[in-house]
């Protein structure tokens, strides 16, 4: 008989998973293991288990939101599809997710890779640190995962019978479609501005029709174009970084939706961290900081856009923009054309995505560390009301804003006010 549910402790661990020989063999016998939680995340517990001088990780899900508690129910389901999403990206971008050794979908227990000495690219951020493989690395893995998951690529059955396995995943998109798209314009019960000198901004964003109209045209976006698996939740706490490596984890969000979500989010948090830091300077001027983020945020959309018109040009098999339509027939052009219009509708909805994911961070739910470790009151205010400002500018005028040194300028006028 298979085991109800039960949730791990330090203490349970060993002798609940110390059968398994895939702990044991690197790890040795459980005696010798030492257990610790660390997860700090919003929904799951971490272990990291030591034993033998080596060091794995064990994820476990819990049937609730950890950050709420039991009051907010939670599939362990979410389990199944971050091990699934974790396979695929494994397989569409090598090397750019940790190794996953076992799967107990009963128990929502993933035991992965311990990735050592890497840190959570947040905490690097906050300490100031400046990571020079970073735009590259993430560049490349959302456009080999987002181009390598669609229908640009796949065979189309395929794809289809994916897509329709990640539909399950419904109640983790629910989170999203509440606290990202909807909870930070109205005053919904779960929102939290911690910052009482907001109170004026955040009436003038609520009142804001043409941002409601984008913030409801990017939920469309979301909820109804399937176009490829993605990460889903692509902040900087999802990724673990030396100053060589940078690895993506926790894909527990994945499901299929539009390209620009996951480039979006990614760009938006880069922007939090770049809007912060003047709150982190007691211990020096972060100016060097800020150019490294600004540089970090055009590089990783050149390495993503370059990558993504590589793998259209060399790896272009699917049903979308088929090949017989251009090469076959001698039309190079014709391709470039449907790629350039492909990367420009991408940029305008990350820029869509970019600017309401700041909002909830700072409106809603879920607050980022980056702003909520700023010490002075008044210079959080201050680095909050910059980013807000910057997430609706971006936001509702995306169809407007063709290149990456506008933005940079504006949001080096903005952080400077
Ligand atoms: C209730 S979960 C809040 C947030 O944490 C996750 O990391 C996602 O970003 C989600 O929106
Ligand atoms: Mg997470």
């Amino acid at each position: 008989l298979e085991q109800a549910f039960a949730a791990l402790e330090p203490e349970t661990l060993p002798s609940r998973l110390g059968t398994l020989e895939i702990l044991t063999e690197k790890l040795g016998p459980p005696s010798g293991w030492k257990v610790r939680e660390v997860g700090d995340g919003n929904l799951n517990l971490v272990f990291i288990v030591e034993g033998g001088g080596k060091s794995m990780i064990v994820k476990q899900a819990l049937p609730y939101v950890r950050l709420v508690g039991e009051g907010w129910p939670l599939p362990l389901t979410r389990s199944f599809f971050e091990y699934n999403a974790l396979i695929r990206q494994a397989d569409r971008a090598p090397g750019s997710v940790p190794e996953v050794f076992y799967f107990d979908e009963r128990q929502a227990i993933i035991v992965q890779e311990f990735l050592s000495p890497h840190i959570i690219l947040r905490r690097a951020l906050i300490e100031g640190q400046v990571l020079p493989r970073l735009a590259e690395d993430l560049g490349l893995f959302m456009a080999r995962t987002l181009f390598r998951g669609s229908d640009l690529s796949l065979e189309a059955a395929a794809r289809k019978k994916d897509m329709a396995l990640f539909a399950g995943n419904d109640a983790l998109c629910d989170i999203t479609e509440a606290l990202v798209f909807t909870d930070p314009y109205y005053d919904a019960e779960m929102n939290s501005h911690t910052t009482p000198e907001l109170d004026g901004i955040v009436a003038r964003l609520r009142a804001d029709r043409d941002l409601k109209v984008t913030a409801q045209e990017m939920k469309q976006a979301f909820v109804t174009r399937a176009e490829t698996m993605l990460h889903g939740d692509l902040h900087t706490g999802s990724i673990m970084v030396t100053e060589d490596e940078t690895r993506v984890i926790d894909p527990e969000f994945a499901y299929y939706g539009p390209m620009a979500f996951d480039v979006g989010m990614l760009l938006a948090n880069y922007w939090m961290s770049f809007f912060s830091q003047r709150g982190h300077e007691q211990n020096g001027a972060r100016g060097n900081v800020r150019r490294h983020l600004l540089n970090t945020i055009t590089g990783t959309w050149t390495a993503f856009r370059d990558e993504f018109s590589r793998l259209w040009r060399e790896e272009r098999t699917g049903i979308l923009f088929q090949r017989a339509l251009y090469e076959d027939q001698g039309d190079t052009l014709g391709a470039e054309q449907a790629l350039e219009r492909f990367l420009h509708a991408l940029f305008e909805d990350m820029l869509g995505f970019a600017g309401l994911e700041i909002h909830r961070r700072i409106l809603g739910l879920a607050h980022n560390a980056d702003f909520e470790t700023i010490a002075d009151r008044a210079q959080k205010a201050r680095c909050e009301t910059a980013a807000l400002e910057f997430g609706r500018h971006i936001a509702v005028n995306r169809r407007h804003i063709s290149s990456l040194d506008a933005l940079e300028r504006l949001a080096s006028r903005l952080e400077e006010e």
